[in-house]
C-alpha cells in the first residue's frame, strides 16, 4: 500500500554527517494515519519539510518513507499559493478570499504530476494507492494513465464545498476529472459527497446516482467517511500518572482558578478564535458570574506564517488577548494564555484534562480532531465541549454544546451554560460523547475506507473476468 500526501510523516532533516533524521510533524493527517501504516509496513511519499533538498529514501517506523524534492518556487506558487490562498480558504466556504493566478496552476498541475511519477515507480503490480486531501486532486487521474492496474483511493480532509462556490475556480473541470480517476473518493460528509455527485453531474454532463458517477467506462464510488484518531491510544497517554500529575501542576501554575477554558488550533482564520476569545471578553466585561475567576488558555500552533492572510489575522488575535489581558488581568493572573507555540502530546494531554470547558469554534471545518482529542482524553468523565455546528465533528457529537460561530451571543451562552453546567448533567453529556468516540477510531475510519476501496475493484474484476 502506498499513501501520497503533501507532506511526509517526518520532518527529514540531513544531519552534519549526511545521515538523515526524522522528526514526527504535526498536523490532522499525520497524526490519523501514522499508527495505520506502521503496522501494515506501507510507503509514503511526500514532501520532507524543507524547500531545494533532495533525500533518499528512508525507513521510520516500519514504514518507507519516499521524500519528494519541491523547490522554494513550487512551495511558494503549488503549496502556498494555490493550495492555501486559492483552494483553502474557497473550500471553507470562502471565508476569506481566494487568489487565482495562472501561474499556481501551473506550478500546482507539474507538482501533481511529479506525486504521479512517483508513485508509478513506487506501487507494486496491482497496489492500492491512497491520495490524501486538497493538494493532489489532480493525482488520482494522472496515475492512473501511468498505471492503470493499480487501485486508487482518494480522500478530502476538508469540507468540498458547493456549487456556488466551486465554480469560482478556473479550472474546476480539470479538478473534477482529476478526482474522478480514483476508484472511491471519501469525504468527510455525507455534504461533500452530495456537492461533489452534482457537480459531477451539473458540470461534467455525467451519469450519476447517489454514491457513484460514471466516468469514462467505470464508475467512481463515492462516500462519506468522518475521520477519526486513535482513540484507545489517547485515552490511554491520557490516564497515565505523569499526564495526571502534569493537569494538577498547570492548575496550580494558573493559581487554581474556578474554570479553565482551553482552546487548540493550528492558527488559522478557518478555526475561530477570535470568536470565543470575543465571547469571553464579553463575558469578563459585563462582570458575570460564570466567568468570575476563569482563565483562557489559547494554544495556537504556528502555521503558514509567510501568508499575508496568517499575518493579518495573527496580528488581530494578537491584539485582541493585549487587549484582554489590559482590561481584566491581575499582576501574576493575566485572562488569556496565549501560547503560540507547538507542544509536545504529553503536554497537549495534560492541558486537555486539565480543562473544564473546551472551546472548539471553527467558522468551517472538515472534522476537527481537537474536539475528539478532548473526549477521549477524559477519562474522569468529566469536562465540557462547546463545539461549532460548523465541523465535522458537531455530526457525531451531538451531546456537546453546539453553538453558531457567527453568533455571537450564541456562542457568549454556549461558553456561559458550559461554565455553569452541573456535574452530573456534564458526566451524562461526556459519557455519550466517550461512546461515540472511542467505538469509532481512525482505524475503523481506514479499515471502513479501504474496505470499500477494494471491495469496489474485486467487483469490477469480477466482472471483467465473467
Ligand atoms: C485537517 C482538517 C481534519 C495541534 N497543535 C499541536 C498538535 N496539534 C494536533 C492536534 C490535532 C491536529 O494537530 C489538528 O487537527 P485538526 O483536525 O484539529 O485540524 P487541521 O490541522 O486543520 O486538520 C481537519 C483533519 O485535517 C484530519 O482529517 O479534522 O478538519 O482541517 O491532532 O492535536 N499536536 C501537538 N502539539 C501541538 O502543539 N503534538
Amino acid at each position: 500500500m502506498v499513501v501520497v500526501a503533501n507532506r511526509l510523516p517526518f520532518d527529514l532533516e540531513v544531519q552534519p554527517d549526511g545521515s538523515t533524521k526524522a522528526r514526527q510533524a504535526p498536523g490532522g493527517l499525520v497524526t490519523a494515519l501514522e499508527p495505520i501504516l506502521s503496522r501494515r509496513h506501507g510507503a509514503w511519499i511526500g514532501w520532507p519539510g524543507t524547500p531545494d533538498v533532495t533525500l533518499d529514501p528512508t525507513t521510520a517506523d516500519g514504514l518507507t518513507l519516499h521524500p519528494l524534492t519541491l523547490s522554494s518556487d513550487e512551495i511558494d506558487q503549488y503549496y502556498e499559493g494555490f493550495s492555501n490562498a486559492t483552494l483553502w480558504p474557497l473550500y471553507h466556504d470562502a471565508v476569506a478570499d481566494s487568489e487565482y493566478h495562472r501561474v499556481w496552476w501551473d506550478s500546482y498541475r507539474k507538482v501533481n504530476e511529479r506525486f504521479a511519477r512517483r508513485a508509478a515507480e513506487v506501487a507494486a503490480p496491482g497496489a492500492t494507492v491512497w491520495v490524501h486531501d486538497y493538494q493532489l486532486q489532480l493525482v488520482p487521474e494522472m496515475l492512473r494513465k501511468l498505471r492503470p492496474d493499480v487501485r486508487i483511493g482518494f480522500f478530502l480532509h476538508i469540507p468540498f464545498p458547493p456549487s456556488e462556490l466551486f465554480s469560482r475556480l478556473p479550472w474546476r473541470k480539470q479538478i473534477m476529472r482529476g478526482l474522478l480517476g480514483s476508484d472511491l473518493i471519501g469525504f468527510q460528509l455525507p455534504g461533500g459527497s452530495r456537492n461533489f455527485v452534482r457537480l459531477a453531474r451539473t458540470l461534467l454532463g455525467l451519469a450519476t446516482s447517489g454514491g457513484s458517477v460514471e466516468y469514462e467506462g467505470r464508475t467512481v464510488r463515492v462516500g462519506a467517511f468522518p475521520i477519526s484518531i486513535d482513540s484507545g491510544g489517547q485515552s490511554s497517554l491520557a490516564a497515565t500518572p505523569e499526564v495526571h500529575e502534569a493537569a494538577k501542576q498547570l492548575r496550580s501554575d494558573l493559581g487554581n482558578p474556578s474554570k479553565i477554558i482551553l482552546g487548540v488550533d493550528r492558527l488559522d482564520y478557518t478555526k475561530g478564535i477570535d470568536i470565543r476569545l470575543r465571547a469571553f471578553g464579553e463575558l469578563l466585561a459585563e462582570g458575570d458570574p460564570a466567568a468570575r475567576d476563569a482563565v483562557m488558555i489559547q494554544v495556537a500552533t504556528p502555521s503558514r506564517e509567510r501568508l499575508q492572510s496568517y499575518i493579518t489575522m495573527r496580528e488581530g488575535i494578537e491584539r485582541q488577548v493585549g487587549a484582554m489581558n489590559g482590561d481584566f488581568g491581575r499582576i501574576g493572573h493575566p485572562a488569556v494564555h496565549y501560547l503560540h507555540q507547538s507542544f509536545p502530546r504529553e503536554q497537549l494531554a495534560a492541558f486537555y484534562v486539565a480543562a473544564d470547558v473546551m472551546a472548539v469554534t471553527p467558522l468551517r471545518d472538515g472534522m476537527n480532531l481537537v474536539a475528539k482529542e478532548y473526549v477521549a482524553c477524559r477519562v474522569d468523565g468529566g469536562g465540557v465541549l462547546l463545539l461549532s455546528e460548523f465541523t465535522g465533528a458537531a455530526q457525531e457529537l451531538r451531546s456537546s454544546l453546539l453553538v453558531n460561530p457567527y453568533d455571537t451571543d450564541g456562542v457568549k451562552e454556549g461558553l456561559r451554560t458550559a461554565l455553569t453546567m452541573p456535574a452530573v448533567e456534564a458526566r451524562r453529556r461526556m459519557r455519550i460523547l466517550r461512546r461515540q468516540v472511542l467505538t469509532h477510531d481512525v482505524d475503523r475510519w481506514a479499515a471502513d475506507f479501504l474496505s470499500n476501496l477494494e471491495g469496489v475493484r474485486d467487483r469490477v474484476a469480477e466482472a471483467r473476468a465473467r
